[in-house]
């Protein structure tokens, strides 16, 4: 009898969900959640067809050397970072990720962040809860307005529109922008943004979002030379990668006054969060919950189990994956 693909699973998702590849595949499923290392990672993928994996999975030309019948790698996630493509194009293996699905979801926890920090509600949490509270006082935890101020936004992507969008819309703050490329004009007046160079982004806005990818370009973009053009009165949130901040430099920004506040949903290395980011009072901490709603998280592995079993040719949409990165494989193939 024929083999059927083997596929496997890196970490527990929805078990509903993933059992849908059950009617095509053979589903090897890891029962928890571990960091996978690089050579646990290529004793996994020997042998598999596919693979459903998430930003815990650094999967690059070591990891799939021994991968020889593997054909499809799909990541749960937009961000692919954790996914060398040029390697995985030269081994043949198709990479697929979730767009879409959670970008108006990212981009209301990016507004969350926005408005904790800019708000110090956070600490005002705390400090009630501490008992710090003595009587009500008209100079008690005074933060920044969101409406009617700049709204900068550093990469204009999907997410970065819909954030474009709520500051617009919602809040009646000018936007102000930054990106590879500057939208059509249409696209932006749609979501109300207007686009500036880097330094003038940086020196306008009252709020700065980043919503870029990572990559080589963008390490560390944010460091002491971008923190210092930023006014003193700002705040600085982050929901796209750790590494496009320089995390030392933000903290010493933040503890000398020189920056607000700030909202954090990424980190260099994470879980690992810097312990002079732990010890400020003008931060907030999220643990990489951007996407995290039950319907954005459900709707982001049927996605990918779609992804992999379209990669696989598999299923209604065979040899159509509808979010190939290294689509140019499907037409060379
Ligand atoms: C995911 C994310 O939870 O989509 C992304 O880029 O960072 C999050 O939405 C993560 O990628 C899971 O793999």
């Amino acid at each position: 009898a024929e083999q059927r693909p083997r596929v496997w699973v890196s970490q527990p998702l929805f078990d509903d969900t993933v059992a849908q590849l059950g009617a095509y595949c053979d589903v090897v499923a890891t029962p928890e959640v571990t960091a996978h290392d690089s050579a646990a990672l290529a004793a996994q993928l020997a042998g598999m067809d596919g693979a459903l994996v998430t930003l815990n999975d650094r999967i690059g030309a070591a990891e799939v050397a021994g991968a020889a019948r593997l054909k499809v790698i799909a990541n749960v996630g937009v961000g692919y970072n954790n996914l060398d493509i040029p390697a995985l194009s030269a081994a043949g293996i198709l990479a697929t990720n979730t767009p879409d699905v959670l970008t108006e979801t990212t981009a209301d926890l990016g507004f969350s962040l926005l408005m904790a920090a800019a708000r110090r509600i956070v600490e005002s949490d705390r400090w009630l809860r501490e008992g710090q509270w003595g009587q009500w006082s008209f100079t008690t935890m005074l933060g920044a307005d969101l409406h009617g101020s700049t709204l900068g936004i550093l990469g204009m992507g999907r997410i970065g529109q819909a954030i474009a969008r709520r500051g617009h819309q919602g809040f009646g703050m000018p936007v102000l922008y930054h990106n590879r490329s500057q939208l059509p004009a249409e696209q932006e007046q749609a979501v109300g943004a207007r686009y500036v160079g880097f330094d003038e982004l940086l020196a306008r806005a009252d709020h700065l979002l980043l919503v870029l990818p990572y990559t080589a370009q963008n390490h560390h973009i944010i460091d002491a030379a971008a923190l210092a053009k930023m006014k003193p009165t700002a705040t600085l949130v982050n929901i796209a990668r750790g590494g496009i901040v320089d995390e030392r430099a933000l903290a010493d920004a933040l503890a000398n006054g020189r920056l607000a506040a700030a909202g954090l949903d990424v980190y260099e290395n994470e879980p690992q969060v810097p312990p002079e980011l732990l010890g400020l009072r003008n931060i907030v901490l999220t643990p990489h919950i951007g996407s995290a709603s039950l319907a954005t998280r459900r709707a982001m592995v049927q996605l990918a189990v779609d992804n992999l079993l379209a990669g696989l040719g598999l299923g209604p949409d065979a040899g159509h994956p509808a979010n190939a990165i290294n689509a140019d494989l499907l037409t060379s193939g």
